[in-house]
């Protein structure tokens, strides 16, 4: 109960667009690559410019459930952590735990740079079809692991573009 009572003030959900955010750090659902594509992977290219781009070819793409950070150009974002959810398969195939492991590594990176505020989407939940509800179980539980350990990102935003997301994220949030 003490521990929900300091952690649950540090989180919040927001309905919107995550290139919007006035965050330290937003984070991107993207593909191994790292080259663009769809999604809020496109929405976050299109705003940060082609600068992004250009600093993301440097990086030699990335592997499902890990992350690289770049910075972010023209969002009012200062970083971009890219991440990589898996493709859902079956839910039997390792999905929960890569997913798992994209927030735990996306929050390491925001700590190792002192970031206080950070906002995730819904990775995986869109073109690579994780169910919304099990995807933000494991964001949440993922998120609220982390914050109960470490001081760093002080907030952290869980940004839903559709309203039934934020919903799910609420009761989530309500639960615990
Ligand atoms: N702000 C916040 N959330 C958004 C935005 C936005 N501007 N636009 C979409 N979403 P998806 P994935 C939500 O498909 O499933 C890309 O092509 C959307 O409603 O973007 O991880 C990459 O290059 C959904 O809840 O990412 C990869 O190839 C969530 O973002 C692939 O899609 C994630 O949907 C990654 O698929």
């Amino acid at each position: 109960m003490f521990i929900q009572s300091q952690i649950l003030p540090r989180v919040r959900v927001v309905q919107g667009d995550i290139t919007k955010l006035a965050v330290d750090a937003i984070v991107n659902a993207a593909n191994e690559s790292l080259l663009g594509g769809g999604g809020v992977d496109g929405a976050i290219h299109r705003a940060a410019g082609p600068e992004l781009l250009a600093e993301c070819r440097t990086l030699d793409g990335c592997r499902t459930g890990r992350a690289k950070v770049t910075k972010g150009y023209r969002l009012p974002a200062k970083f971009v952590l890219h991440t990589v959810g898996p493709v859902y398969a079956d839910g039997r195939s390792g999905e929960p735990d890569l997913l798992r492991s994209c927030y735990r590594e996306c929050l390491k990176l925001a700590a190792e740079r002192s970031v206080e505020s950070i906002a995730f989407p819904c990775i995986s939940t869109g073109v690579y079809g994780y169910p919304k509800a099990a995807a933000c179980a494991v964001a949440v539980d993922a998120v609220l692991e982390w914050l109960a350990g470490n001081d760093s990102p002080k907030t952290v935003t869980f940004c839903c573009f559709e309203s039934g997301d934020a919903q799910l994220y609420r009761e989530r949030l309500s639960q615990v």
